[in-house]
């Protein structure tokens, strides 16, 4: 029987038969092989910045589905962090200047054990590990990213939210000095996110504190940010100062900007167009043609109970 797209027990098998999904991977890692070869020819050796998305993905990291992570130039150099610049390559150049030491980070609400920690207490007591995650950005593009992180769920069984907590929400950094774009004043600053609790709590939920084996590059969120793999790219929030625990469904940042547009929950559904455009398939960076978007980012198996009964149209 076929599954619609709705269904909470699809998975990327029953969207893209296993055979034409290996075919069309193969190709495309020839596809990129190619381009990253036109373009170490076109612009010699050096990565410019007009050619970050066409950098070779990195073949000895692979997600669960087999396919290699983006480049670190690609993951480094093609950002969205509003904060800085509206222009993906602009913002890591900005970001540069950000200071990232001393860093705070205030974890409280409707928890028994309310903290601030200190980065280096973070990094201390929560061991890191390397995830290769796909990230989906509403926009229509996306990277394998190896992350280096721990499961929020960590920090959270640290302060002990109360049994009245069932949302968390989370407060971006704002540095006038160095960010640039807190002087636009299309958006509510400071940037906002939130998930509920289950959400949160959920393992494959990272705090990630780096990627590639190093330090987390400023412009991808640094000192540390929320991953939700599973979510539109822009649920997973960068520099986070505040953790709050929550009884109500917090606002967010761009679902008070645009909230037919952007809901709260904003799972990733190729089923889903946004008003302005489909969200049927998606370009990988550093490859040449477009792919098919997939349930849930292709993590169902592992999420799509966390909606069961729910309307997904309803809750977007
Ligand atoms: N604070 C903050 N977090 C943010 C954003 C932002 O503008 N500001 N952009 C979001 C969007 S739209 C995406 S797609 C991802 C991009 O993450 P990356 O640059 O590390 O790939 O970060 C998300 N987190
Ligand atoms: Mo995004």
């Amino acid at each position: 029987m076929k599954k619609t797209w709705n269904d909470p027990t699809l998975k990327p098998s029953d969207i893209t038969p296993e055979d034409v999904y290996i075919n069309r991977r193969h190709f495309l890692k020839m596809g990129a092989i190619g381009l990253g070869v036109v373009a170490l020819t076109a612009c010699g050796v050096e990565t410019t910045k007009n050619e970050v998305g066409q950098t070779e993905p990195d073949y000895s990291k692979l997600d669960e589905l087999g396919d290699p992570a983006t480049s670190f130039e690609a993951i480094a150099g093609y950002n969205n962090f509003y904060e800085f610049s509206l222009g993906k390559e602009e913002v890591a150049p900005l970001a540069a200047k950000m200071t990232v030491r001393p860093w705070e980070v205030a974890v409280e609400g409707m928890v028994n054990r309310p903290r601030t920690f200190l980065i280096e207490d973070i990094l201390a007591m929560f061991p890191r590990e390397e995830r290769v995650y796909r990230m989906r950005c509403v926009e229509g593009w996306s990277m394998v990213i190896p992350w280096l992180g721990f499961p929020l769920a960590a920090i959270l069984k640290e302060v002990e939210p109360t049994s009245e907590a069932r949302y968390v929400r989370f407060v971006s950094a704002t540095l006038p000095d160095s960010m640039p774009g807190l002087r636009n004043p299309a958006f509510p600053w400071p940037y906002t996110e939130g998930l509920r609790l289950d959400e949160a709590m959920h393992d494959l939920t990272l705090i990630s504190t780096g990627l590639y084996g190093k330090e987390l590059p400023n412009q991808n969120g640094a000192p540390l940010r929320l991953v939700v793999p599973w979510k539109y790219g822009f649920k997973s929030i960068k520099s986070i100062v505040k953790i709050q625990l929550t009884a109500e469904q917090p606002d967010t940042l761009w679902s008070s900007v645009a909230p037919n547009e952007y809901g709260f929950y904003s799972n990733v559904n190729p089923g889903k167009p946004h008003p302005r455009w489909s969200q049927e398939t998606e370009r990988r960076i550093g490859e040449f043609k477009r792919r098919e978007t997939i349930m849930f980012n292709g993590y169902a198996e592992s999420v799509a109970g966390l909606y069961a009964g729910m309307d997904l149209d309803q809750y977007f």
